[in-house]
């Protein structure tokens, strides 16, 4: 047994994977259900290090270095039930089975209980960065037991992408289903961020009419300040691009109907459970699935817009903005954009420090951040920041609360303000910049009206309320004479 780790399921994330431990000095023992995957991988790589190939799940175990650590890279689901299975048969206690795919947190709480009922260490792990992230430096999360990660740490500390300051991009983000439940908010926290970009990429051709080409450049400029960031690059790239067949700007001929795979939609369901507002996913989420409505999207066509009639033709996008303040109001965006973004991040890490207390996770702020800032989808010059002021103040009760993000926001404000204003006259839907308007503006407020809702919860219900004035939990008896009754 020569292998320091194991890689089964070699399609395009397992196969980069296993080529990346190679090239970083691990000896790898490979294994795939269908054995020509394993053939080619070697045949195609097989000089970039030390494989071991092999060709049944008994000899894979075999060529592993106890304690055991064996990668499963399988599709989500059943066959990671099943492929787990199988190595937990043939592994023994000690040894590490990593579940690398995206697993839904609480079926890697629950295969965790199973495997160490049984001495095995079971660790799901968050791998952002998608396939080139895989072979080239992913961002890593695992789970699972402290012990575990000291023989597996290590390893992921040679393959994970490299933060500015030189630290790999992995640490143990605490027991069971944790490094999942990380990956899932950070997925949550793209769906938001992918959303803003998109609002404003809307507002700069819609409002100021802007072409592609000019918004990439505007993009460009963002990556050189505060918004630097993997998707705000990729934004510039893809607004550059020219459709080969039609000569259009690429982002023209694209279908508008977002989809999504549901890690969004899971960052969703699980903060509803958890009682954490996070309207700025919630929205993006939202978003995509309108934009896919096309029943829905074709039946309000002819609703009107401003300054439009019911079933007057729509008004070609066009520069809307004299020449001058087209600048202006980029810089003006740019503010928002900001501002919304640090709202969204505000929001994720509100619902780590929920599903940490919740599940008993001790997930250490910012060190979440910490390993966000190099190899994942949302890297951004922002997270070491993140990571700082958590670090600093580990307690920190909510990002806005940093004195260095907070006056951000306030000196942002005017502009966002204005940004919504704008959209909303023009007719152009923000629901992400609004939504975290509304949520800075919710949360800052000195009274909401939920004392409202709360007395009409009273009437209807008997649902009793608070005083402002004095403890105790009371009463009207609206259908009565109102008289006040304390109940408890
Ligand atoms: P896929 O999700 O397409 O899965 C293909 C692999 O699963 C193949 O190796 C296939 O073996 C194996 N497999 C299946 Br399907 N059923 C099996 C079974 N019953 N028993 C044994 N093996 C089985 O691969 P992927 O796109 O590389 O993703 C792997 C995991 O990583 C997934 O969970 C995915 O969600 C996650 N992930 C993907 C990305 C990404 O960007 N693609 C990023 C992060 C995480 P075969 O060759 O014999 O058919």
């Amino acid at each position: 047994a020569s292998a320091q780790i194991g890689v089964t399921g070699l399609a395009v994330m397992g196969r980069n994977l296993a080529r990346n431990f190679a090239r970083n000095g691990c000896t790898v023992a490979l294994h795939n259900r269908t054995e020509a995957r394993t053939r080619e991988l070697v045949a195609e790589f097989g000089d970039e290090g030390a494989f071991v190939p092999t060709t049944s799940a008994r000899e894979f175990v075999a060529a592993l270095r106890r304690p055991r650590c064996l990668m499963v890279m399988v599709k989500a689901g059943g066959p990671t039930d099943a492929v787990i299975e199988e190595f937990a048969e043939l592994v023994e206690p000690g040894d590490v089975i990593v579940d690398g795919g995206n697993a839904h947190f609480e079926d890697t709480r629950r295969r965790e209980a199973a495997l160490r009922e049984r001495g095995i260490h079971f660790v799901g792990t968050g791998i952002s960065g998608g396939e080139e992230g895989a072979l080239l430096g992913p961002s890593i999360m695992p789970g699972g037991s402290a012990e575990s990660y000291q023989a597996l740490g290590p390893l992921l500390e040679r393959i994970a992408a490299r933060a500015p300051d030189g630290t790999p991009c992995t640490a143990h983000m605490g027991p069971d289903g944790a490094g999942h439940f990380v990956k899932m908010v950070h997925n949550g926290i793209e769906y938001a961020d992918m959303q803003l970009i998109a609002e404003a990429y809307d507002l700069l051709r819609k409002v100021a009419g802007l072409a592609p080409a000019e918004i990439a450049d505007v993009f460009r400029s963002w990556n050189e300040g505060r918004l630097d960031s993997y998707l705000i690059e990729i934004t510039a790239q893809v607004l550059t691009h020219t459709d080969a067949d039609t000569g259009r700007p690429f982002v023209d001929v694209v279908a508008d109907r977002a989809e999504q795979k549901g890690t969004g939609r899971w960052t969703v369901q699980t903060a509803l459970d958890l009682g954490v507002p996070v309207p700025g996913i919630a929205q993006a989420v939202f978003a995509r699935s309108q934009s896919g409505h096309t029943a829905l999207r074709e039946a309000a066509a002819s609703l009107p817009g401003p300054h439009q009639d019911a079933g007057a033709a729509r008004p070609a996008v066009s520069a809307r903005l004299p020449e001058a303040e087209k600048a202006r109001f980029a810089e003006q965006i740019e503010q928002s954009l900001y501002a919304s973004k640090v709202i969204s991040y505000a929001q994720g890490w509100d619902m780590l420090r929920a599903g940490s207390a919740e599940y008993g996770w001790d997930i250490e702020l910012s060190s979440v951040a910490a390993v966000w800032r190099a190899g994942c989808i949302i890297r951004a010059a922002l997270l070491d920041r993140i990571r700082a002021a958590f670090a600093e103040r580990p307690g920190l009760p909510t990002l806005l609360a940093d004195p260095e993000f907070g006056g951000e926001l306030g000196r942002a404000q005017e502009a966002w303000r204005d940004t919504v204003a704008t959209a909303a006259r023009h007719g152009v839907p923000t629901p992400g910049m609004s939504g975290a308007l509304a949520y800075y503006d919710g949360l800052r407020a000195d009274r909401l009206p939920a004392a409202l809702t709360q007395a009409q919860r009273d009437y209807f219900g008997a649902h009793t309320y608070q005083r402002t004035d004095r403890e105790g939990t009371y009463h009207t008896r609206w259908g009565g004479d109102r008289r006040e009754t304390r109940t408890d």
